[in-house]
């Protein structure tokens, strides 16, 4: 039954209904709605920039599997699509909310505002303008629709008045119809075709090599124990992008690792072995490929993807298995016969995973001051709890954690920056929104860390109780060794381009209201993350690692030193 109503009342009542119970964004936006939220119980976190918020609602949407909601006014509309570049290239259902002039203000040089179509095009799966309030349900619920169907993205919405007053502050009769499939990822579970699900078990019962390469699609479709099952009934030895590393335990004798340019050497010799790869829900780019070098081009592969457009993008000719991870695994489980005929091969594989694991044990146990990341790691892997989620930022900080930080229980979770660094702590304040009850561990090198530091205070103020452990070398460590080769035996100062001052970020923390531990040599690491998962504050654990410690070059199958620089 319509009811008269005011535009903030409307939209407030349909986050409400969508299950939305946060929504992060700077003033001035939405007031009168913000207002009607409040009344909702849904939490309003004021941010100290666009696109934090951005990133906040990017790491509420992946940890709960659903929306995430943030807003702008007009002249912050540029920074928040900013922030969507990020929720873009991760997947990740964020629906922004600006406001922008009335179309009578347009092209008159008005008051703080650019056209915004051409910022939000790139990084949005629908940008629409809402120029009235009868417009507002259909674009609404259109917008939820869009940002969970098939694969997951952004989604923006330009709502009339700078402030999108013109929307909130206007009535009308209106229906509250919320449509719950929209409320979380997939919102839809499509069935691949039976016809080519007993081709794909046809061409694995020809392989006499095959791999799984899991990616985000399995985690988006919570198909992970279906990947193991199928692998285990087969002995398909399986690596995982970064995204999909969530997919099965460190200890599982399948389990590869992480494959591509951020990765474990064992993962990328084994995948290049392969005489058939399976891609599970991954994207076949340039980081889980290597440069389209892992799998070879040619190679057979079946793609398993709930994106038509996914299906040979990378790999022609690829198999194209189109539908939900979960249910297409499960089908395709039913459709091969059980086999003993892989496992020698996993077996070489589990040898070369072991070979891997002995190569690095000593960077692990090391002892050495300024302390190794690879020990940050393994005390990191210790103390992470069972109900933990891990947020990584991008560069070395997606390395050391993608290949180094060990999943050892079911309940883990661990979340990727896609690469806009900087993103992991505000992502984190999300994740930890999204399930208070966890406890939220962000990694991020000191570079990332930089970005949005000022977060912290919002953490604080909210109570937003995430532990940061910042992996400081005082340096944007990733691009040190690259900058200094290139300047190698040239006048001049390299130092410029990439080293930071020594100032000290957990005293920074500090001054927020945070806990703030600074750790210097590796026997403190455990009692620091200890003391940071127990505070009654958000905390900061800054360790103190070494420039001259960078992340392992990935393994190519030409042996060439074939990593593109960050
Ligand atoms: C928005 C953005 N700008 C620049 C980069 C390029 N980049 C990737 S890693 C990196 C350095 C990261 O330094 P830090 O966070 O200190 O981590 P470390 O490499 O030292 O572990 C840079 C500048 C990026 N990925 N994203």
């Amino acid at each position: 039954m319509a009811q008269r109503m005011s535009g903030g009342r409307f939209l407030a009542e349909m986050l409400a209904g969508y299950g939305v119970t946060h929504v992060f964004f700077v003033e001035a936006i939405l007031r009168t709605a913000l207002i009607e939220m409040e009344a909702l119980g849904i939490r309003r976190i004021l941010t100290h920039g666009e696109k934090a918020a951005a990133y906040m609602a990017d790491g509420y949407a992946r940890m709960r599997r659903g929306p995430g909601v943030c807003m702008a006014q007009s002249v912050g509309a540029a920074n928040l699509a900013a922030g969507l570049q990020e929720p873009y290239l991760g997947g990740s259902p964020v629906i922004a909310l600006t406001g922008c002039q009335r179309p009578i203000a347009r092209y008159r040089n008005a008051y703080q505002e650019i056209l915004h179509a051409p910022l939000y095009g790139p990084v949005t799966k629908l940008h629409a303008g809402v120029e009235t309030l009868e417009q507002l349900p259909f674009l609404l619920r259109q917008a939820f629709r869009e940002a969970t169907s098939g694969a997951p993205g952004p989604v923006h919405l330009d709502m009339s008045g700078h402030q999108a007053q013109v929307i909130e502050g206007a009535e009308a009769d209106l229906d509250v119809v919320v449509e719950p499939a929209f409320r979380q990822v997939p919102a839809h579970r499509p069935a691949p075709e039976a016809g080519v699900l007993r081709k794909a078990a046809r061409l694995l019962g020809q392989a006499r090599r095959p791999v799984i390469v899991a990616g985000g699609g399995v985690s988006a479709s919570g198909a992970g124990a279906e990947v193991v099952a199928l692998a285990e009934r087969l002995s398909i030895p399986v690596a995982t992008s970064l995204n999909g590393k969530e997919t099965l335990l460190e200890a599982h004798p399948l389990n590869l690792g992480v494959v591509g340019r951020y990765s474990r050497w064992c993962a990328n010799r084994v995948v290049a072995e392969a005489d058939l790869v399976l891609f599970i829900g991954c994207s076949t780019g340039d980081l889980v490929t290597h440069g389209w070098t892992i799998p070879r081009p040619g190679l057979p592969v079946i793609q398993i993807d709930i994106d038509p457009s996914e299906l040979g993008r990378s790999y022609p000719g690829a198999l194209g298995v189109l539908g939900d991870a979960t249910l297409a695994v499960r089908g395709l489980q039913e459709a091969v016969c059980a086999s003993e005929a892989f496992r020698p091969w996993a077996e070489h594989a589990r040898l070369m995973v072991q070979r891997w694991r002995d190569e690095i044990e000593p960077l692990r146990t090391s002892d050495a001051v300024p302390i190794r990341p690879e020990r940050l790691c393994r005390e990191l892997t210790e103390r992470l709890p069972a109900d933990a989620a891990l947020v990584a930022d991008t560069g070395f900080a997606a390395i050391w954690t993608g290949t180094m930080v060990y999943l050892t229980q079911p309940g883990q979770r661990y979340l990727r920056c896609a690469g806009s660094l900087g993103w992991a702590l505000p992502a984190s304040l999300g994740v930890k929104c999204a399930a208070p009850e966890r406890p939220v561990v962000c990694f991020t090198g000191d570079g990332g860390f930089w970005y949005h530091v000022g977060e912290l205070e919002t953490a604080c103020r909210y109570g937003i109780r995430t532990v940061t452990v910042v992996n400081n070398n005082f340096a944007l460590g990733q691009c040190a060794g690259p900058i200094r080769k290139l300047y190698a035996g040239r006048a001049g100062n390299p130092d410029d381009l990439c080293i930071f001052s020594r100032a000290s970020l957990a005293a920074v923390a500090r001054e927020m209201g945070c806990l703030g531990i600074r750790v210097e040599a590796p026997g403190e690491i455990a009692p620091a993350i200890r003391r940071a998962l127990a505070a009654d504050r958000p905390a900061v654990v800054e360790v103190i690692t070494d420039v001259s410690s960078p992340a392992p070059e990935p393994w190519s199958p030409s042996q060439e030193n074939s990593r593109k620089g960050p």
